[in-house]
């Protein structure tokens, strides 16, 4: 902090505490001499797309890693999501957390299949297999767990729930590359589990995703879908779409496979400075994860309450922005509260309370190579700063509230 008044923050007046933008999904780069070596040979070599070397490697590494028979690499994970909902052939319901990100929906409704939103566990963030249970119908056909945050929902609940009543399972794992569930990593788990390489994740392939699963009929099929439905030159055998990945995507995965670790170390290391400096501190949290299982570590959520803080989740936001920390309300307001799914299930919130509470309390910070110790400890004490003056800066943010009304 400039000072300790709360004149010294930017919100206020004051310079912003960052020059630069600290954001919370800055890429990770790896080694980038190695992956302008690859992509001078992609170019040497003239081979773009369409299961080029980079992406045969990059889906044999993949699988090696996760402990998987099959892995099938895609453009993004959205795409992975549709195709595996079809090849699975879900239809009617399938039952989903509203608090996740909007493509866990989208892939279903996109295909006319219609998301049921069932509430979460709010130690796990995860979905509440009793809960889950309660949602089913006769139109149910499947169950998309999600591992929020890389942390692994209730899979065997999930899995019993499956076998019992006759559903398929498979699980939206974008967050959750390189984390394990009792020892084993997340991937081989359900049907099918799909991952996410997008510029944000701890890991990427600038865009891509992909579907990992011990299946092997499900494999093909997927195999099959995501290139036109070509089971050879001038034979579709099968409806299907664009979902394939490009060597230069393909290249950027591989390299940054090569740095996993040092990236896991930095977020590792980033987590537990987060916890030191924000342990103890009434009102607000930092979501933990288990150092027994393997974890990314990417995302750093803080949950507030306000009722301690005296400020809201979204006050803090607002002065963090005005730092120029630009922390995010993943996944605030959750998927039923937007469209399409606010108009067609306005009730939804009903039996999503706690969904809702959280989406009310989760504030997520930078993490990632882009972010310093330096870094941390200044946007801790901006953070120490605001809930050890909680009313005045409440009272203060009030009062520039009612001068911008009437001015
Ligand atoms: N399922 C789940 C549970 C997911 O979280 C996601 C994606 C998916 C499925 C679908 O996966 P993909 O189809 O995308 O592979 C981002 C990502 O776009 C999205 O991939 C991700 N989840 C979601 C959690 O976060 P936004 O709206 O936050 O993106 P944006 O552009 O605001 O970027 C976030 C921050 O990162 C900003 O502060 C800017 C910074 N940034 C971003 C990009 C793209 C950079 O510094 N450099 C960059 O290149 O959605």
């Amino acid at each position: 902090m400039k000072n300790d008044k709360i004149e010294g923050l930017a919100i206020f007046g004051a310079t912003p505490a960052f020059s630069e933008k600290l954001h919370v999904g800055r890429p990770n780069i790896g080694d980038r001499s190695r992956l302008l070596e690859r992509l001078n040979k992609i170019l040497d070599d003239r081979w773009l797309t369409n299961n080029g070397p980079c992406v045969q490697e990059f889906e044999k590494r993949i699988a090696e890693l996760v402990g998987v028979r099959h892995c099938v690499v895609m453009c993004n994970a959205t795409i992975a999501l549709e195709i595996v909902i079809r090849a699975l052939g879900l239809k009617g319901e399938v039952i989903v957390p509203s608090f996740t990100f909007i493509a866990t929906a989208h892939a279903l409704q996109w295909q006319e299949i219609t998301p049921v939103f069932c509430d979460i566990d709010p130690q796990t963030h995860n979905l509440d297999p009793a809960r889950v249970e309660q949602m089913l119908t006769s139109r149910t056909t499947g169950i998309i767990g999600v591992h929020l945050w890389g942390r692994a929902c209730n899979i065997e609940g999930l899995t019993e729930i499956c076998r019992k009543h006759g559903l398929r399972l498979m699980f939206d794992a974008a967050h959750a590359f390189g984390c394990s569930h009792q020892g084993r990593m997340i991937g081989g788990f359900g049907d099918a589990e799909i991952f996410s390489f997008h510029a944000t994740k701890f890991f990427n392939s600038f865009e891509g995703g992909a579907v990992v699963t011990n299946d092997d009929q499900l494999a093909d099929r997927i195999r099959l879908m995501k290139n036109f439905g070509f089971a050879g030159y001038d034979n579709v055998s099968h409806i299907g779409t664009n979902g394939k990945m490009s060597e230069v995507s393909a290249a950027m995965g591989l390299n940054g496979l090569e740095s996993l670790d040092d990236f896991i170390g930095v977020n590792h290391r980033n987590y537990n400075q987060y916890c030191d400096e924000l342990g103890g501190i009434p009102g607000i949290s930092v979501m933990n994860y288990n150092d027994a299982e393997k974890c990314n570590y990417q995302y750093i959520v803080l949950e507030v309450d306000r009722e301690t803080t005296q400020v809201t989740r979204d006050q803090i936001l607002e002065i963090l922005w005005a730092e120029n920390v630009l922390a995010r309300r993943y996944f605030y307001p959750g998927c039923h509260r937007m469209e399409p799914y606010r108009s067609r299930f306005p009730r939804a919130g009903l039996s999503l309370m706690e969904t809702e509470r959280l989406a009310d309390r989760v504030l997520v910070l930078p993490n990632g190579t882009a972010v310093g110790p330096n870094e941390i400890s200044q946007l801790c004490e901006i953070l120490k700063f605001i809930i050890a003056n909680g009313e005045l800066v409440r009272d203060a943010l009030a009062r520039d509230a009612q001068c911008q009304k009437v001015g």
